[in-house]
């Protein structure tokens, strides 16, 4: 069956009519991979998988979200959007605005997003302001603006974004066939977390599932305001995209905590860009450093003895590894420059083969 998107797939669970303009770049239907070496690299016992977001069209798990917010903006007559971002975001809402016809506006963090982001930002024609902030920052400007201009808000805080994203939840269910024990992921803002809690909920009072997963959450410990249960001013970590003191669905992600059973942990940035590195070159996947969070923490839990042997356990790889892929000249070296002479290559070579 061709793909048409999320809105298409799963309109029947979404808030959507036939009256409702579909932009949608065919977002969704991203590959959920086995892991086959990383559990042995990483020593774990597990049955792991791992939702790539990374194949969507702007590169991340938000193009679920954007293309219900755009499609329910143009619905509702708006001409413009803004949000803040620590870059997926307003790449995402760039591209759908493009798509849509709408004016775009994003307000980013000067210097602390990752370039491939800002680039997309730019090419699909949104008008891009940094301040010297943070997103706490951005996002609290963007929220004085919505009151006092006609344009439409496409952070999470916009309901239809969860509720496009919590499709990523339907996804898991359809392809595994079952529901996984554990879902991990990382966690920002705390929206996705809550959107995939959402949405397996509703999988499973539709009947279409058994059960629901145990939801774990992670946070940069530079970044951890849930777990240390008080606002970061100054939020640091190497995973730009999760470097959000004050989240939008902090309490929305500690009822998705409780209900589910689950956990809001933190990793290091050694710890993420450890996970970053191994299931790039163990499985082939390339994710960016906040993707690696959810890894990060499963290896912390088990190394905790939190889970039982055989477990099985998604954790979504939220973005691309290339829309930062200056962060992997910090786990590896440049590689060595030599003479264009054979006789120096093949000195190399046999040393390999
Ligand atoms: C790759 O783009 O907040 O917990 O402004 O880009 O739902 O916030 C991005 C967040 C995880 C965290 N992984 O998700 C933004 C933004 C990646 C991300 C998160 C983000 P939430």
């Amino acid at each position: 069956m061709p793909w048409f998107g999320i809105i298409n797939e799963y309109r029947n669970f979404l808030p959507v009519t036939h009256e409702t303009p579909v932009i949608t770049l065919h977002e969704g239907n991203t590959p959920l991979i086995k892991a086959v070496h990383f559990c042995a690299r990483a020593r774990l016992d597990l049955d792991l998988y791992f939702k790539f977001e990374g194949s969507n069209p702007t590169g991340s798990f938000k193009d679920r979200g954007m293309t219900l917010a755009i499609s329910k903006a143009v619905e509702s007559g708006a001409k413009a959007v803004i949000c803040a971002s620590t870059g997926n975001t307003s790449a995402a809402a760039a591209a759908y605005a493009a798509r849509a016809g709408l004016k775009a506006i994003v307000i980013i963090p000067e210097g602390k997003i990752a370039l491939g982001k800002l680039s997309q930002a730019i090419v699909h024609g949104a008008h891009v302001m940094q301040i010297d902030g943070n997103f706490d920052d951005a996002l609290n400007i963007v929220k004085a603006l919505i009151s006092r201009y006609p344009i439409t808000m496409v952070n999470s805080i916009n309901p239809f974004r969860l509720e496009g994203q919590k499709t990523g939840a339907f996804e898991v269910c359809d392809q595994l066939m079952s529901v996984p024990r554990y879902h991990a992921l990382p966690v920002g803002n705390a929206g996705n977390i809550c959107a995939y809690w959402k949405g397996y909920k509703e999988y499973h009072t539709a009947g279409r599932t058994a059960s629901v997963p145990v939801m774990l959450g992670f946070q940069a410990e530079g970044a951890a305001p849930i777990v240390r249960g008080k606002k970061i001013e100054q939020p640091e970590t190497v995973a730009t995209a999760i470097r959000i003191g004050n989240p939008a669905s902090w309490q929305e992600a500690l009822t998705v905590k409780e209900e589910s059973g689950g956990r809001i942990d933190m990793v290091s940035d050694d710890e993420i860009l450890s996970a970053y590195s191994l299931v790039a070159s163990s499985e082939g996947i390339f994710c960016e450093p906040a993707s690696a969070a959810s890894l990060a923490g499963v290896i912390k839990l088990h190394k905790e003895g939190f889970f039982t042997p055989g477990d099985a356990v998604v954790c979504t790889l939220t973005g691309h590894g290339l829309k930062d892929p200056d962060t992997v000249f910090r786990v590896s070296k440049e590689p060595s420059r030599m003479a264009a002479d054979l006789e120096v290559i093949e000195d190399v070579i046999t040393r390999i083969v």
